[in-house]
């Protein structure tokens, strides 16, 4: 096969006719589609599957015993995400596998390719639950709590799915038994396709912190109520917006979004009672992330007290920097050279759940040049040769790696 002809197989699920893109979000219709994909692709190499308790998926080419290297990415999006991001892991991990074992390659140690649940957080707000709970990154009681957009709790969502929630929750054997691990993923900007090279591997990923703000104003009727009687949280949020913006202009590199917002109620005629937003924040280091946050709290503060208007701020995560195992790196980088030559090890303002494994496991990422840049957006691009280039650069890592 190839990748490009993986992923065409789930060219179909979870598209977002509204929103353009894939919405593929945390047991919604397009999750069990998409896990019997990576079932039957796994099934088709004869690598036996596993679900562990924190609804991440494993397929083990070999015994699933200790040294390990294993593989992949995320089967989920973001609402209206592109093709790549997640799945071209996974496509490629398979083709990679594939490849090795046409070859005739025997691994000396095992390999697992892995898909791991809610790596972007859309539904619960968390991202790479998956890892996060595998590795005891964030405590299991405290995230069954977290609650969706309709309200449902995890630990709801889990037992509807018809999993154990008692089975939720760290695993330090399993990744005990993992000597490396290594996602391929597209790049989520430009500079491969600046520099002309079609993969790279990763250096660092820079910190990254979640906030849910909470703007209260005072509901009322968008007709007799004048312009000097309201507290309208749209207009305090409005300013929140804009505080995030000088604020993260005003500290290169560092970037602040609101790309979430919920007005409530939310009617043409009706100023509204309540404004959630949802912020997120990165920097090159965990304080400047932390004061860019100060700022950005104190700017929102006085914006919104102008308004007449109450903040709430609640921390939903906060993702350390993280800089990439070099040794793993250079053995992947040398695996590379024949083919390659000598690929570049970018840093990326992107989370990824190499990101959480990386502070257990000697862990390396690869990138895929992306033509567009575009990532997030139904935009997202990757060219077919690319990809099956990723597939190559992934085999000769796996060699590396798992050769003995
Ligand atoms: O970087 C992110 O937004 C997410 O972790 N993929
Ligand atoms: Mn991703
Ligand atoms: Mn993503
Ligand atoms: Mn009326």
């Amino acid at each position: 096969m190839t990748v490009t002809a993986r992923l065409a197989e789930i060219a179909e699920l979870g598209r977002d006719a509204e929103r353009g893109g894939y919405s593929r979000h945390l047991f919604d219709a397009a999750d069990a589609p998409l896990r019997d994909w990576f079932r039957r692709s796994a099934s088709a190499l004869g690598l036996a599957v596993e679900e562990d308790g924190d609804a991440n998926l494993w397929a083990w080419w070999g015994e699933a015993g200790s040294g390990v290297v294993a593989t992949g990415s995320h089967i989920d999006s973001v609402p209206g995400g592109g093709a790549y991001d997640g799945p071209l892991g996974i496509a490629a991990a398979f083709e990679a596998v594939a490849q090795l074992q046409a070859e005739g390659f025997t691994p000396a140690r095992p390999v697992a390719v892995c898909a791991f649940a809610e790596e972007e957080g859309s539904r619960f707000g968390l991202p790479c639950l998956g890892t996060r709970l595998l590795t005891g990154a964030t405590d299991a009681a405290t995230a069954l709590e977290r609650v969706d957009a309709a309200g449902t709790t995890l630990a709801d969502a889990w037992r509807a799915s018809g999993r154990d929630v008692a089975a939720v929750g760290a695993d330090p054997e399993r990744i005990a038994r993992l000597a490396a691990f290594v996602e391929l993923h597209v790049e989520q900007g430009r500079d491969l396709e600046d520099r002309g090279i079609p993969i790279s591997t990763a250096s660092a990923i820079i910190p990254h912190g979640r906030w849910r703000l909470e703007v209260t104003g005072s509901g009322n009727h968008a007709g007799t109520t004048t312009m000097d009687q309201r507290a309208d949280p749209v207009v305090a949020a409005a300013r929140v917006v804009l505080a995030v913006q000088q604020e993260a202009l005003s500290r290169p590199p560092a970037r602040g979004t609101i790309g979430k917002v919920q007005v409530i109620p939310g009617g043409t005629n009706v100023i509204a009672s309540r404004v959630v937003a949802w912020l997120d924040l990165r920097a090159d280091r965990d304080d400047d992330v932390r004061a860019l946050f100060e700022a950005v709290l104190a700017a929102a503060r006085e914006g919104v007290e102008a308004e007449g208007c109450t903040l709430d701020v609640h921390e939903e995560s906060f993702t350390a920097r993280v800089d990439f195992d070099a040794a793993v790196t250079a053995r992947v980088a040398a695996a590379l050279r024949p083919e390659f030559g000598e690929v570049p090890a970018i840093p990326t303002g992107a989370g990824h759940d190499a990101g959480i494994l990386a502070a257990h496991v000697p862990t390396a990422m690869l990138f895929v040049r992306n033509p567009t840049g575009v990532s997030h957006a139904p935009g997202e691009s990757a060219r077919d040769e690319d990809c099956e280039a990723g597939a190559t650069a992934l085999a000769a890592a796996l060699r590396e790696l798992a050769g003995g």
